[in-house]
Formats: structure tokens, C-alpha cells, sequence
């Protein structure tokens, strides 16, 4: 229990705003206006789970004129600002890169822009700047791949230099999409070899919805631990590609063992560097009980990777008991682990339902009637 209390969950401000495909975005009632109102919502997460205690922010879908006074907001609604996430893929100068443009103007626009969110880092006190690039190419010969990680190389060290010794760059990883030829940060090899050359404060994130159908994600989470460089999860759920659906939805087992690794890596506690962060967006779903959900099924598959009885997994397998290794890990995760976490919540003065104590609240009824008029803020906005 113990082990399990400790656990965090960043969540994302996008989660809250409206949302959808390239086909359609679904405006719901309520949703928040500004980074403000985002925030309390996020603060509703963490009031009833209890383990949600920093919101991630999007620069500049969450700009506003004054940081620390949203950072002030935050800390009123009980919740801190988390990752500060800078955002390259919606300014026209992007088109043919950021870091790696073959301008060196757009370059140094695109290192600026990281020494701005490194500000708003300074000001809301967030550690993390999370870099995603949507850099890449759709045709070979666009242009020179080896040139562009060079330019890659530059750029990042210029944003690294600008860090403050207790700030961390976390770099993610994807393999496809905008670009469908070759992305300049498509996997987590690249992403780590970039790390290495800017020095400690640089580590990977893995987002569960960036690579591959088929590929063992666990096996990344292992290697990355055992380099000291995993910074960061960016959690959500996929069937075909950047799904953004809710974590732990399609694949619970794929979950569990990510959790695993973790948990035997001892990488669960708050000081092991690992940020477990959400990158969803709820397109269809009410978005703050889908934050409560997923929450939910990251401690539900974490319960059940502390579950795993390492002493008896370990004789297994030195013992080469293959069918008895792979049984003691399904019978963790077939346990029903809701009771447990039932009454972690109960002791910890929360409600043992967060669902249903959100639903109870009256809160969804009160930001309907409240927030009507005005843009409403959502992901791109
Ligand atoms: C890109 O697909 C990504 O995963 C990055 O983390 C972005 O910041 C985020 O999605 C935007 O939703
Ligand atoms: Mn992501
Ligand atoms: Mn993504």
C-alpha cells in the first residue's frame, strides 16, 4: 500500500479543452476558457483520486500574461504546474522543420520559443521542458537526413544551455506523423543518442501511443531504465496509431507490463525521475471523469505490478521454469485489485468510488452554467 500511495499522475491541460479528428471537433458544455479554468479542472482529478497532483502545460495554447499568478491558482486549487510543453507544429514557419529547418532563421525562431517556455518554467516552477517535434520529411531527398540531425544536434544544445540546474529537457519520440517519410525523432534510440550528447538533465519520454503496432514497449522502459534515462511517460490508449484514447483502455495487459518493469526497476517512487504523465484527449467522453478513469487504470495496473511476487518470479526464472515465471506474472494480473484500492482511497479520507463522488459532486452541472459564452479553449486553441 505504501508503495502504491506514493504514485503521481501528471495530467494535461489539453485533456479539458474541446477536442476531436481531422474530421470533427465535438464542442462539450463546460469546457474551460482559459488555462484558469483548465487547471480547476484538473484540481478535480486530483480531489477525488488523490494522486493527481500536477497539470502539464501547452505553450502557447495555455500563454497567459502572468505565470506566477496561474502558478498561484494552481497551488489554491491544491494542484502544482508540471512538464511545460512547447509547441512547433502550429506556425506556418514550421512547414519544412523547427530544430532541423534547413533556415537557419526558423531554427533560431524555434530555439527562442524553447528559451521563452524555459521562462515560464522559472515563473510557475515547473522542472520539465517537454520538447516533441513534429519535424520530418514526406519524400526522400526533401532533404539531407544526416544534416537535419546535425541541425537537431545545435539547436537542442542551445535550449540545453539555457536550462537551470534543477531543470530537465525530456525529449519524445514518434514514429510517424505530420510526417510520413521519415520523422527527425522517430524512435527512442534517436531521441536517447540526443540525450547523451546534451548531458544529464536531458532524458526520453516514451509516449505509449508513438510507435509501432506490435512493438514491445516494455522492452523500451527496461532499456531506458537501465540507462538512467527514461524522464517521462506520456500515457494514452491506441488501436492504430496516435489514438489519444483513454490509457489503459484497448490494452490493460500492455500496461501491467510497463508496470512491471517499473515497479521491479524500483522506478515507482516520485524520486526515481520518472514523470508518469497523461497525453490524451477525450473526444467523444466527458473529459474529466475520462481523466478520472484513466487515472484509475494506471493505479489499477500498477496495484497489480506490486502484486508480482519478485522472490518467487526471480527462482522461476533462475530455475528456468518458464510456465511458473509467466504464471506468477498472470496471476498478479488477474487479481482484482479495485477492493485494495478502495480502501487505499478510504484511508486516505477520499471517497472509494472517484467516479461516482465526481459525478455526486454537482461540479459538471455548475461549469455548465457558469462557463457559457467566450472561445472555448481546446487542443489547438
Ligand atoms: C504528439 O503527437 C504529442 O504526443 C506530443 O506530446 C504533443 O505535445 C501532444 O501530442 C499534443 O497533444
Ligand atoms: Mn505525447
Ligand atoms: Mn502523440
Amino acid at each position: 500500500m505504501g508503495a502504491l500511495a506514493q504514485q503521481t499522475i501528471e495530467l494535461p491541460s489539453w485533456a479539458f479543452g474541446n477536442s476531436g479528428t481531422r474530421f470533427k471537433v465535438f464542442a462539450q458544455e463546460g469546457v474551460p476558457r482559459d488555462p484558469f479554468e483548465k487547471v480547476a479542472d484538473a484540481a478535480q482529478v486530483h480531489r477525488y483520486t488523490g494522486v493527481a497532483p500536477r497539470v502539464s502545460l501547452h505553450i502557447p495554447w495555455d500563454k497567459t500574461e502572468d505565470y506566477a499568478k496561474l502558478s498561484a491558482h494552481a497551488a489554491e486549487q491544491g494542484v502544482t504546474i508540471g512538464a511545460i510543453n512547447s509547441n512547433l507544429f502550429q506556425d506556418d514557419d514550421y512547414m519544412l522543420g523547427s530544430l532541423t529547418h534547413p533556415d537557419a532563421r526558423v531554427r533560431a525562431k524555434a530555439v527562442a520559443h524553447h528559451l521563452e517556455c524555459i521562462d515560464v518554467m522559472r515563473a510557475t516552477g515547473s522542472t520539465d521542458l517537454k520538447i516533441w517535434l513534429p519535424d520530418g520529411l514526406n519524400y526522400p531527398g526533401q532533404d539531407n537526413l544526416r544534416a537535419r540531425q546535425d541541425r537537431l544536434a545545435e539547436g537542442l544544445a542551445e535550449v540545453y544551455a539555457g536550462l537551470d540546474p534543477e531543470h530537465r529537457i525530456i525529449l519524445e519520440y514518434k514514429f510517424f506523423e505530420p510526417a510520413f517519410y521519415s520523422m527527425d525523432v522517430p524512435d527512442w534510440g534517436t531521441s536517447l543518442l540526443h540525450c547523451l550528447a546534451l548531458g544529464e538533465q536531458a532524458m526520453v519520454v516514451l509516449d505509449t501511443g508513438h510507435h509501432a503496432p506490435g512493438t514491445n514497449i516494455e522492452f523500451i522502459v527496461a532499456q531506458l531504465l537501465r540507462a538512467g534515462r527514461l524522464g517521462a511517460f506520456d500515457f494514452n490508449s491506441r488501436f492504430y496509431a496516435d489514438d489519444d484514447l483513454m490509457v489503459g483502455s484497448a490494452d490493460p495487459f500492455q500496461l501491467f507490463r510497463i508496470m512491471h518493469e517499473i515497479v521491479s526497476s524500483g522506478a515507482l517512487a516520485p524520486d526515481s525521475g520518472v514523470n508518469f504523465m497523461l497525453d490524451q484527449c477525450h473526444n467523444i467522453e466527458p473529459k474529466i471523469p475520462g481523466q478520472i478513469r484513466s487515472v484509475m487504470n494506471v493505479q489499477e495496473a500498477t496495484a497489480k505490478a506490486l502484486l508480482v511476487d519478485a522472490d518467487a518470479l526471480h527462482a522461476a526464472q533462475q530455475s528456468g521454469d518458464v510456465l511458473g515465471a509467466n504464471g506468477l506474472l498472470m496471476d498478479a494480473y488477474n487479481t482484482d485489485v479495485r477492493p485494495l484500492l478502495a480502501e487505499l482511497r478510504e484511508s486516505q479520507g477520499l471517497d472509494a468510488d472517484p467516479m461516482r463522488a465526481y459525478g455526486a459532486s454537482g461540479y459538471a452541472e455548475k461549469i455548465k452554467a457558469e462557463r457559457v459564452g467566450g472561445a472555448q479553449a481546446g487542443w489547438g486553441a
